[in-house]
């Protein structure tokens, strides 16, 4: 397009010169009759005056380039010369006269076009294709007062009603459309009529901001058919079944249940044979399955009409439902309000094929759940081998006021054309009923409509009027067409209302009193279209009966089946997940370690470059460093031992991804996952290379784009689609976890207990504490413990055999010591028959300390190895002093626990002071508490002060397991003889243990 904005400068200064001989703007105006509906009339604008003053162009310059043509003088010069020889100019200006100019002499009927009407009639249909959009019909309420821009008005370039039945060729070549080159003579008349058509009727189309050429001219294509678009009576039956069910469902809903929140469509109905036709539409171009993302707003609707969750089953569950049966294996959770359950189907489409439905449970957070889908829809590509991503979409339901609103929609859509996050284009679709609760769009947002944040991304966006349903199918059709099309992201705005208030029981007259006197008035989209079929005779008013009381004993049918309705199992494991356990089914922990032959051979596979690469220097080093490790079996750090734990998983066969923020070198320049030759750029991955061949995607690490809240909502939704995948999120500091704190408070720390659905997921949290300022220093470990639902009074069953700790808590907080206890807390993730979220807290230091280092034999699984325990090797959730062995401790007068990295500064001292009656012993695992390894420590250890440095957490714990000693053991002292000293974590000063509460002592 840039050639015709270049040519729209020439054309204006003709178009404004020729205003100037007119007179005025508003005189020119009232030449034309004003019920001409072409010519609307505009206020009359200053700047329009403004005579402008043609630049002269030496003869010179004669030969510049079609783009850059800025003068109507130029043009007259440019033509002379290129009739006289057409090599003179430059090609694309031969282009330009060959199509106008040739056309004009040869055709008949046209000979009186001149060069500046051609000109000024490409800028009118190109201001259609740019502004067309603010002269559409997509208000139903008519309620929004739009200026329309000047450049709709054919007086603003010249045109009179003479013109109007005067026969012009508009072709220009490479364009499709109105302007394509095959487009027949025209008179104005009839290109003005489908101008409108096309682009002021029930659809607006923004698309002109896409920079491609290929892109504009496909929807160019789609748009300017040579004749309006119109569906036959088969397919109108079909849709008008479809808004007869979607109106009658609210309906229905509305009657049994009078005062139930259930945040109806009602306005907004169309929604639903327009998802129903984009599903169809994009199941019919290759699409198997469907990823749904939404909120509130008609979400049962959606369920119940497009997932096709069984009606009986919906209406059981919004009667409070019957008690599940005590069926083993059934876990309830917690639960949440029927409106954010999710749930999966396979539904038929109309074109006879059968796609698989998945609507992702969401919280109240508006918008949250959109990187879930997202990340959740890129897993599934992963497992189905679909490299195209043609076969998974992702669709977003959105809601105007959140669209415009909340920030994780823009961080999400830059996802969208990620490598390592694209999910090859999702389909948003933005029930636009013009208000937020009780806020109206003027204050909700700056920008002209709620969509806008999409132009961002280069997203066409099709507003469309709501109550005319067939041109919301078409949109959505569209929609679907395109992503299928260019694998890129799309947005159909359905322009709706809300008949009633923000829920049932809300009054939107306090705050919309002139909108909802309309809308009392306004005939639904269903009348509408009703009444559009029985005019045109292609409907009879007894077939629209039939449908009528068709669905409305099947509503009632399912109504009285749902009083008996029996909830099955719950289907909260999809079909990856069968064999996993529910925190009511005991899984027994299993060993981590690894064969000492796989540790080495996997050891050497990511420690070795190819041969002519030519990597940084202290890059090449760290590797050989790597390799001696190997070799030696000593000294393993951090990074190597994290890379061991992705390595034998990939052996075993699992999927790793690890994804955040500059992730692949590693902030703190440690794990170099991703090296770069120096002299070609050439990257390698050696955890690439673990297994023959070994599929690309298999591992993958990520630099993410600069967004908590969203990446991290990717790789949760990501975690969710498949066990077998170890995924793993770095904050680039652990104090920026912060940005991504509705994933934590609605999915991580909360999402299984609502919805029953399991994550594995592992967040890295890298932080300081080295006293240098408070920047960076605290991973903010309290936040992630008090968010915990581990009960501090209670303890639960530790027996080995019947332990269910760790099912039963809402995740995992580990702030582990060594490389080998990190090691086997990854493998531990995969490694157990449930899946529950991870938390790491990873201090900064421990990735190059020196004593930060581990064998090679504490992972593997050889007995008698000191990663081997009475069980054999895996994660310790606490570990004792490594100076004391026997069972019961003599010579111990102080038992200091503690968890982190604090432990090698205490050895430290201890080595300093001779310190031989002090036990240091590290917490590992934070949450849950491991009451029985610290009973253990306090039994081994009696009669010596405990201390530490914990968080309040620690010391409600330790206040149960020191009293469950104390009542096991002597029962004399409410400490069983132990005076606990607990150094405060928050305010660094020391605690005296009381009963109830902790007691500030110095
Ligand atoms: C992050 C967040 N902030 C506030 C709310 C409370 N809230 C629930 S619905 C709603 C209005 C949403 O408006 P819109 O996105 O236009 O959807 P509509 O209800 O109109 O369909 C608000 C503010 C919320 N659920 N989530
Ligand atoms: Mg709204």
């Amino acid at each position: 397009m840039a050639w015709l904005r270049a040519v729209s400068s020439a054309a204006k200064l003709a178009v404004r010169r020729n205003l100037v001989q007119a007179g005025s703007y508003a005189k020119r105006a009232r030449v034309l009759p004003s019920q001409n509906r072409y010519f609307h009339s505009t206020v009359y604008k200053p700047k329009a005056q403004a005579a402008p003053v043609p630049r002269p162009v030496p003869i010179s310059r004669l030969t510049d380039s079609f783009l850059d043509g800025t003068s109507s003088f130029y043009i007259e010069e440019l033509q002379r010369a290129w009739e006289a020889d057409p090599n003179s100019v430059d090609e694309s200006w031969d282009n330009f006269f060959r199509n106008f100019v040739g056309q004009a002499a040869t055709s008949p009927g046209i000979s009186g076009q001149t060069i500046q009407e051609s000109m000024r009639l490409l800028l009118l249909v190109n201001a259609y294709q740019v502004n067309g959009h603010m002269k559409a019909q997509i208000d139903p309420l008519r309620l929004e007062e739009r200026e329309i821009p000047d450049d709709l008005d054919p007086a603003f370039y010249g045109f009179t009603e003479a013109d109007l039945d005067r026969e012009f060729f508009l072709g220009v070549w490479s364009m499709a459309g109105f302007l394509s080159e095959n487009r027949p003579v025209q008179t104005l008349r009839t290109i003005l009529t489908r101008l409108e058509q096309a682009y002021c009727g029930s659809i607006g189309y923004e698309y002109m901001h896409i920079a491609d050429r290929e892109k504009c001219n496909w929807l160019r294509d789609k748009i300017e058919t040579p004749t309006p678009r119109q569906y036959n009576q088969q397919r109108r039956v079909v849709i008008l079944d479809r808004l007869i069910w979607s109106t009658q469902f609210e309906n229905f809903l509305a009657t049994k249940w009078t005062a139930a929140k259930r945040f109806g469509l009602e306005g907004g109905e169309t929604l639903i044979p327009g998802m129903k036709e984009m599903f169809d539409r994009a199941a019919d171009l290759g699409v198997e399955t469907i990823v749904i993302g939404m909120s509130h707003r008609g979400r049962l609707n959606v369920l119940g009409n497009v997932v096709r969750k069984p009606l009986a089953q919906i209406f059981s569950e919004f009667s409070g439902g019957t008690k599940p049966v005590d069926e083993v294996g059934l876990y309830t959770g917690t639960g949440d309000v029927k409106y954010h359950l999710g749930t999966s189907y396979d539904r038929p489409t109309r074109g006879g094929k059968r796609i698989h439905l998945s609507l992702v449970a969401n919280p109240s957070h508006l918008e949250a759940v959109d990187p879930v889908v997202m990340g959740k829809t890129r897993g599934k590509q992963y497992y189905s081998n679909d490299a195209e991503r043609t076969k998974n979409l992702g669709v977003l339901i959105h809601g105007d006021g959140s669209f415009a609103g909340q920030g994780v929609v823009y961080e999400t859509l830059h996802l969208s054309a990620l490598p390592n996050y694209t999910t090859g284009g999702t389909i948003h679709i933005v029930v636009n009923n013009q208000v937020a609760f009780t806020t109206d769009p003027r204050s909700g947002r700056s920008s002209q409509y709620c969509t806008d944040v999409a132009k961002a991304l280069n997203a066409p966006i099709f507003h469309v009027n709501g109550d005319d349903v067939e041109a919301v199918v078409h949109a959505c059709e569209l929609a679907a067409e395109w992503r299928q099309t260019f694998h890129s992201d799309v947005v159909v705005d359905i322009v709706c209302y809300r008949r009633f208030g923000h829920n049932e029981i809300d009054e939107p007259s306090f705050t919309q009193p002139k909108m909802y006197q309309v809308i009392r008035n306004h005939l639904s989209a269903l009348e509408i279209y009703q009444k559009k079929l029985l005019e045109s005779g292609q409907v009879e008013q007894e077939d629209i009966d039939r449908t009528h009381n068709k669905v409305s004993s099947i509503l009632n049918e399912e109504f009285l089946n749902s009083k008996d309705y029996v909830p099955k199992r719950r289907d909260w494991l999809s079909a990856y997940w069968s064999g996993f356990k529910s925190p009511e089914q005991l899984s027994r922990v299993r060993n981590t370690g690894v064969k000492p032959e796989i540790l080495k051979s996997v050891g050497k596979a990511i420690s070795t470059l190819p041969e002519n690469f030519k990597p940084h220097r202290a890059v090449k080093k760290i590797f050989e460093q790597r390799a001696q490790m190997i070799e030696t079996g000593e000294g393993i750090d951090w990074a190597l031992g994290e890379a061991l734990a992705f390595a034998t998983l990939l052996v075993e066969g699992n999927h790793v991804r690890l994804s955040g923020q500059d992730v692949e070198r590693g902030t703190f320049s440690h794990r170099h996952a991703i090296i770069h030759d120096q002299e070609t750029g050439e990257k390698y991955c050696p955890l690439d290379h673990v297994l023959m061949n070994q599929n690309e995607e298999m591992f993958t690490v990520s630099n993410s784009s600069l967004s908590e809240f969203a990446v991290l909502g990717f790789e949760m939704g990501y975690s969710m689609e498949n066990p077998n995948s170890l995924v793993l999120w770095e904050a680039q500091f652990g104090d920026f976890a912060n940005g991504a704190q509705v994933m934590f408070d609605q999915f991580l720390s909360s999402g299984e207990s609502k919805w029953l659905r399991q994550a594995g997921l592992v967040v890295l949290l890298p932080h300081g504490c080295d006293g240098q300022g408070p920047e960076h220093s605290s991973a903010r470990l309290e936040r992630f413990l008090q968010m915990s639902d581990d009960n501090p009074y209670v303890i639960p069953e530790m027996d080995q055999t019947l332990r269910r700790q760790i099912q039963e808590c809402n995740w995992q907080v580990v702030n582990v010591t060594t490389p080998a206890n990190y090691f086997h807390a990854l493998r531990r993730q995969i490694h157990r028959d449930f899946r529950k979220p991870l938390i790491v807290m990873a201090p900064k230091n421990l990735l190059r300390h020196k004593d930060c280092k581990s064998n090679l034999s504490e992972f593997d699984d050889v007995q008698g190895h000191p990663g081997f325990d009475k069980q054999g090797t895996r994660f310790k959730r606490l570990i004792k002093d490594h100076n004391v062995r026997s069972d019961l401790e003599e010579g111990i007068r102080r038992l200091v626990l503690c968890s982190g990295k604090v432990c090698y500064e205490l050895d430290e001292e201890r080595k300093k002071v001779s310190g031989n009656d002090v036990a240091i012993c590290r917490i590992e695992q934070l949450c849950p508490f491991p009451y029985d390894l610290i009973q253990r420590e306090l039994k081994r250890c009696r009669d010596c002060m405990v201390s530490g440095r914990a968080h309040e957490y620690g010391c409600v714990q330790l206040h149960s397991t020191s009293a469950l000693y104390c009542h096991e053991g002597t029962g004399e002292r409410y400490y069983g003889g132990h005076q606990v000293c607990w150094a405060c974590s928050i305010c660094g000063h020391s605690h005296w243990l009381l009963p109830s509460s902790c007691q500030r002592t110095d």
